[in-house]
C-alpha cells in the first residue's frame, strides 16, 4: 500500500493565510507602493530595475511547483493533479521568463521585491503540495464540466491579461516611464483590464482544482488586484481630464 504523504493541516494554515493577506490588504489604508501607487520616491539604491526585480520576484512561483512537479513520487498516478499544476507553472512560467524580461515599468522597491519572494515560494509551495500529495479526483475528472469550464475561463482570462499587459507595454517607448491613457481590448471599458484577466484566470483555476487553496488564491488575487484597479483608476481621473467618463475600474459597466 502507498504511504500518505498528505498532511491537510499545513494545507489549511496556508489557505487561511491567504485569505487573511487578502483581506488585509484590501482593509489597509493605502495601496501596495510600487508603479502608479509609488507616491514616495525611493533612493535609487533601495530599487531594482523593474526587469530583474520581477523576475526574481516571479521565480519562486515556477521554481517551486514545477520542482514539485518533477519529484512527485507517481509521475503518472495523479494526472488531473499534474496537469492542473501545469497550468500553474505555465502562468509562472510567462510571468517570470516573459513578462518578466519584456517590461518597461519603473525601478521596484526591494523591500516588496523580498515580501513578494516569500509569498510567491509559499504559495506555490502551498498549491504544489495541495495538487500533488493531496487532491483525490475521479477517473472522469477531464470530462467534468468543473474542470472542463474552469480550464475555458483561465485561458480566457490569461490571453484578458496577455493582451491587456501587452497594450499597457506599447504605451511607452524603451526608456520612457511615463504613463498614458490605456486603450484598446478591454481598457475600452476598464481601467484595469490587465487585472480583470488575472482574477479571471485564477477563478478559473479555482474551479477546475475545486479546491480551498486554488480558492484561497483566487480571493486573493481579488483582493489585491481588486484594490489596485480602484486606485489605478483613481490615479487615471485625477491625471487626465479627458480620461473616458463611461470607463470603469474593473468590472465592465458595473464598478
Ligand atoms: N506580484 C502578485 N502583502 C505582486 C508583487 C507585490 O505577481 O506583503 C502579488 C504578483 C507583492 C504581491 C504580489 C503580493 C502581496 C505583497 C506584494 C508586496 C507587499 C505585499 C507581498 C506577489 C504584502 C501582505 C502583507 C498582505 C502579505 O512604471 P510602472 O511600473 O507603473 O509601469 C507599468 C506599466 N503601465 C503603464 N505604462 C504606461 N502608461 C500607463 N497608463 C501604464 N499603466 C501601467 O504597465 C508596468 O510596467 C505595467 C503593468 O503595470 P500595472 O500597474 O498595471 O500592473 P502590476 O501591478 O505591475 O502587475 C503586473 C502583472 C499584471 O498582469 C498583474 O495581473 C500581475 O502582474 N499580478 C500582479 C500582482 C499580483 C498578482 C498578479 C496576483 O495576485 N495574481
Amino acid at each position: 500500500m502507498m504511504p500518505t504523504v498528505c498532511q491537510l493541516s499545513p494545507v489549511l494554515v496556508g489557505n487561511v493565510l491567504l485569505v487573511i493577506s487578502g483581506l488585509s490588504g484590501l482593509l489597509a489604508s493605502s495601496p501596495t507602493e510600487y508603479g502608479k501607487q509609488a507616491e514616495r520616491l525611493l533612493p535609487l539604491a533601495t530599487r531594482l530595475p523593474a526587469r530583474a526585480a520581477w523576475f526574481l520576484q516571479e521565480l519562486p512561483s515556477f521554481v517551486v511547483p514545477a520542482g514539485l512537479l518533477a519529484w512527485q513520487p507517481h509521475p503518472l498516478f495523479r494526472q488531473p493533479g499534474t496537469l492542473l499544476l501545469g497550468l500553474f507553472c505555465g502562468h509562472y512560467f510567462h510571468r517570470t521568463f516573459i513578462y518578466a524580461l519584456l517590461t518597461r515599468g519603473r525601478p521596484y522597491p526591494l523591500e516588496l521585491l523580498f515580501r513578494a519572494l516569500v509569498f510567491c515560494t509559499l504559495n506555490g509551495l502551498l498549491q504544489g503540495y495541495y495538487l500533488i500529495y493531496c487532491a483525490e479526483y475521479p477517473d472522469e475528472w477531464y470530462t467534468d464540466v468543473r474542470f472542463t469550464s474552469g480550464i475555458l475561463i483561465f485561458f480566457l482570462g490569461m490571453a484578458i491579461n496577455i493582451h491587456s499587459d501587452y497594450l499597457l507595454r506599447q504605451l511607452r517607448k524603451p526608456g520612457e516611464i511615463s504613463y498614458k491613457i490605456p486603450q484598446g481590448g478591454l481598457f475600452t471599458y476598464i481601467s484595469g483590464a490587465n487585472y480583470f484577466g488575472e482574477i479571471v484566470e485564477w477563478i478559473g483555476y479555482a474551479v477546475a482544482t475545486w479546491s480551498f487553496s486554488g480558492l484561497a488564491f483566487a480571493f486573493f488575487t481579488s483582493c489585491f488586484l481588486g484594490k489596485r484597479a480602484y486606485h489605478h483608476h483613481r490615479f487615471y481621473l485625477k491625471k487626465f481630464q479627458d480620461y473616458p467618463k463611461s470607463r470603469k475600474a474593473l468590472i465592465p459597466f458595473i464598478f
